[in-house]
């Protein structure tokens, strides 16, 4: 197995263009805007960006329903930016990779508005038709099928009911996919990220879900792996790439097969099962406080069983998908400073590629917007029409979305204190967060203490000590209600990463064969201080230390 990949050393920045920076004055972010700022990129220590969807697109869900491939979305320049882009990105020795949505494509797309006229033309079989539909669920809420008059059948989608499904059973369409997969790399770009490319594969009887939504009959289905090989056989393996998937309900066995370089198909994959830690009985849109012992649990299994079977993690605690981290599982006021900090050692220092979501590296928090009509996010008004329906209080609905709406990560990247945030002349397509005079990158960038220069510092680590590549991991304190600690082991050297997760003193139990060798603190958002045998932690406090032979 090849260890040596450059993604494996690699720290990723994902931009949401949408809500990056403006550079025009409609109120939307745009390609100029992220060229702007490729310095700051740079200046954080980023390797690698990552671009959410950038090309044509009616934009009912922000560009995951593509209308067309080989375009950019007006809105937000032109393919000479993207090339102009490109390019200024690697000048800087930093690489780009797209978002790949191949799961549907919008009903707005050439091939759909041919499939929906007739059962039998061109482009019919590149979705998936029946004339009677299954009790699938849309994961945006109601029935996965809709009824087309024009041909009298209904077409399945998962998602949004202008994001049609996809036909991977069909070769030509998979061979469709590949050379716009190919067009992209000849144009330089890195790699992608693919989105919801566990889900693929259906089940072929299309059976109903007795005891469920449908999800288990094309979550990791039948043939995925089968096209995942084939997609790498045919494009990736012909390019120095990354790719990254996003994996929907998936096992740690699955992405043990996605992303072991043995088997050729992807290089990395995400997974959400840390992140369901405060979904009571499974459910999202429903509050509770995070189950702490859940989440030691579930990240340190990942860490275990991916390292032994080969496979690779990508590291995160936000995306334009989730809640800001801070408001979730830290404490956004007293300790904002100190729990955002603690929140990001936890999870750099494991084993995996770190993803860092626009924003996050300064500390952004949930917007707490308290109308309706403040949301942007189509399953947000989904569920809010959902929820009312199901008996709720409008308050509770509104309590709901405040903690668990994707627009928590959406909302305009806070620059500076100036009008806007600095992100737009003009009137943002979504609000811009009050705490924004606070909380901003241009006042992070000045204040040495700030979670800005935390992050700087974790990616540089990373550079620095191989040991945050490849080392292994191991739990410790693993019943302590209060602190995540674990070490790592590589070749002679450990490091003892140390987390107090709450805002209450506590007292960490050092392992004794730690303490007879020479340790070293790499860092902390406390105080400096020394490795002992019993160590008083203050609320949020982290500290990492070196030890070596
Ligand atoms: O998300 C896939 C996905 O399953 C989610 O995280 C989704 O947002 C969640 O189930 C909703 O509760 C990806 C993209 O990241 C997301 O933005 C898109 O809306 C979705 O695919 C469809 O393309």
């Amino acid at each position: 197995t090849n260890m040596e990949e450059w993604w494996r050393r690699s720290a990723v920045y994902q931009i949401y263009p949408k809500s990056f920076n403006d550079t025009t004055g409609n109120g939307i972010g745009d390609l100029q805007g992220i060229i702007e700022k490729l310095d700051y990129l740079k200046g954080l220590g980023v390797d690698v960006i990552w671009l959410t969807p950038i090309y044509t697109s009616p934009q009912n869900d922000h560009g995951y329903d593509i209308a067309d491939y080989y375009s950019i979305h007006s809105d937000y320049g032109t393919m000479e930016d993207f090339e102009h882009l490109l390019s200024e990105t690697h000048r800087r020795g930093m690489k780009l990779i797209m978002d790949l949505v191949v799961n549907h494509t919008s009903t707005a797309h050439a091939w759909f508005q041919d499939a929906q006229t007739s059962k039998d033309t061109r482009y019919r079989d590149f979705y998936i038709w029946k004339d009677t539909p299954n009790n699938w669920q849309s994961k945006f809420g109601g029935n996965a099928w809709e009824y087309n008059e024009a041909s009298g059948d209904y077409y399945l989608h998962l998602f949004d009911v202008t994001q049609a499904d996809l036909n991977w059973e069909n070769k030509e369409l998979r061979n469709h996919v590949y050379e716009m997969m190919r067009f992209w790399f000849n144009k330089g770009i890195d790699g992608f990220r693919l989105d919801v490319i566990n889900l693929i594969s259906k089940d072929q009887r299309f059976p109903n879900d007795d005891t469920g939504d449908g999800r288990k009959f094309y979550t990791d289905g039948p043939r995925v792996h089968e096209y995942l090989h084939e997609m790498n056989r045919e494009v990736l393996s012909h390019y120095d790439s990354m790719t990254v998937g996003e994996m929907s309900s998936t096992s740690i066995d699955h992405c043990i097969k996605y992303s072991n370089p043995d088997r050729q198909e992807l290089s990395m994959t995400f997974n959400f099962h840390h992140l369901k830690v405060d979904y009571p009985d499974g459910e999202k849109w429903a509050l509770a406080d995070f189950d702490f012992q859940s989440l030691k649990n579930i990240l340190s299994e990942w860490q275990i069983r991916m390292y032994e079977g080969g496979g690779w993690n990508a590291l995160f605690w936000c995306n334009h998908d989730q809640p800001r981290i801070v408001s979730r599982f830290g404490d956004e006021y007293e300790f904002h400073n100190k729990s955002a900090k603690m929140l990001a050692t936890t999870i750099h220092l494991m084993q995996g590629t770190p993803y860092i979501y626009q924003g996050e590296e300064f500390g952004m928090t949930n917007p707490k917007f308290a109308a309706i009509n403040q949301y942007r996010d189509v399953e947000s008004h989904n569920m809010y029409e959902q929820l009312l329906n199901d008996g709720l209080a409008e308050k509770t609905v509104m309590a709901i979305l405040k903690e668990k709406s994707r627009d928590n990560a959406r909302t305009p990247v806070q620059w500076d204190d100036s009008p806007n945030a600095g992100f737009t002349t003009g009137t943002p397509w979504i609000d811009v967060n009050a705490d924004y005079k606070e909380v901003n990158a241009e006042q992070a960038i000045e204040d040495h203490n700030s979670i800005f220069h935390h992050y700087k510092a974790l990616i540089q680590l990373r550079k620095d000590y191989d040991i945050i590549t490849y080392g292994d991991y191991q739990l410790l304190a693993p019943e302590d209600e209060q602190i995540f600690a674990y070490r790592r082991t590589w070749k002679k050297d450990t490091l003892l990463v140390i987390n107090n997760f709450f805002d209450t003193e506590t007292t960490f139990a050092c392992p004794v064969d730690l303490l007879e060798k020479n340790a070293s603190l790499l860092l902390t958002n406390d105080h400096h201080r020394q490795l002992q045998s019993t160590m008083k932690l203050a609320p949020y406090e982290s500290l990492v230390f070196y030890v070596t032979e």
